[in-house]
């Protein structure tokens, strides 16, 4: 393959995050397929391996990068539950073969009193899942670790020097919250990057977020911080979409993190031009926080042919983002959502050849 027709953006990824497979989601009360399947990752690789692209392994990391975002409650709960669940007979005594929450404890619930955890396996998993779409199994714990390696990984390469490295996470991370998971997320693979980058010294990180949903989770993690910008565009929570409370416009940050937080809510139905304008928006505003280096979280799901979200961006949409982002700076991209396999490939190529073309950085 010539050179011109190469992908040259590295590309992490890990087998393990295949071992993820949530066998159904519960959605308004009734099992349903699940739409996170790991043939997602597969079809991905497929479309990168033969544009060409460099395939590299995660390194291992520990758990300090983990817990340099998370509270240490939800990482044991994500690395114990599914074999307390299966200690506690839930899958042989009652054929539950994944684990699903149904008590939660809400605000609404506990009218000020504090949050104590339960006794019961299966009256906790509430305390950290938000909804009952995001299901554990077997080899969901595996999974996880191996898409949190490889998005800190991409992060240290591009810490390293290089412009552009994407990580092929697998199950996704934008709606993993400080100490919460759901919308088949767990932890928040590009909140990993984005810490590790400021540890590699970074002083300032931006995460633009262009799946088709807001990245809830990003946002509370870094919501009282200056350091990391979060903006996102996606299908606006206020018309009926998730996750429902949270991804308004008037949601700018806290604290010392005021004005670092920008969500640009867009209507169902939202095609390339309003879309592209507000990548671009969001652009700029990664340039007036003088970010020194981006993650973005790549989700594919704002694409016409998505059947989880209602926009209608094209592959030449995405393409042009891409290219809009690269010129920003080094960036570390993380697979979001996307859940349309006839076409995610194609998709995932064009934001990432986008990218390519755009890392000739336009500075200032
Ligand atoms: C990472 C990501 O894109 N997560 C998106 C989660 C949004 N899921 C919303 C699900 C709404 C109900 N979908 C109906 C599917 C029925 N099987
Ligand atoms: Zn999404």
């Amino acid at each position: 393959m010539t050179d011109e027709g190469c992908l040259r953006i590295p590309v992490v990824w890990s087998a393990d995050c295949l071992r993820h497979e949530p066998a159904g989601e519960v959605w308004l009360g009734g099992r349903e397929p699940s739409t996170e399947v790991p043939e997602r990752a597969s079809v991905i690789l497929r479309s990168l391996q033969s544009a060409g692209a460099p395939i590299l392994a995660p390194d291992a990391h520990d758990e300090a990068a983990l817990l340099a975002v998370h509270r240490p409650e939800l990482v044991r709960h994500l690395a114990t539950i599914w074999s307390d669940w299966q200690a506690g007979g839930y899958l042989s005594d009652y054929g539950r073969d994944r684990v699903v929450p149904y008590v939660f404890p809400t605000s609404a619930m506990l009218a000020g009193l504090p949050v104590r955890p339960p006794a019961a396996t299966h009256g906790r998993v509430g305390m950290f899942c938000y909804d009952t779409m995001t299901l554990v199994g077997p080899g969901s714990w595996e999974a996880v670790c191996a898409a949190a390696d490889s998005a800190s990984t991409a992060a240290r390469l591009v810490a390293a020097g290089q412009r552009a490295v994407y990580a092929l996470c697998r199950p996704p991370g934008h709606h993993a919250g400080p100490a919460s998971y759901g919308g088949s997320c767990y932890l928040n693979n590009a909140a990993i990057a984005a810490q590790a980058l400021r540890q590699a010294g970074a002083a300032r990180v931006a995460v633009v977020d262009i799946d088709a949903h807001h990245g809830n989770g990003t946002q509370a993690i870094f919501y009282g911080r200056a350091d990391v910008f979060y903006g996102s565009v996606h299908v606006d929570p206020g018309a009926g979409w998730f996750p429902h409370y949270m991804g308004f416009a008037d949601e700018r940050g806290m604290g010392a993190g005021q004005g670092a937080n920008r969500n640009l809510p867009l209507a169902p139905g939202s095609s390339d031009a309003p879309w592209l304008a507000a990548v671009s928006e969001l652009c700029a505003e990664v340039r007036a926080h003088r970010a020194d280096a981006i993650v973005l979280s790549l989700g594919v799901d704002a694409a016409a042919t998505d059947p989880e979200s209602p926009l209608l961006v094209t592959a030449e949409g995405y393409r042009a983002a891409g290219e809009l982002i690269g010129q920003l700076g080094p960036v570390v991209v993380v697979q979001e959502g996307g859940y349309d396999l006839a076409s995610l490939g194609e998709y995932v190529l064009a934001a990432l050849t986008g990218i390519d073309a755009g890392r000739g950085y336009r500075e200032g």
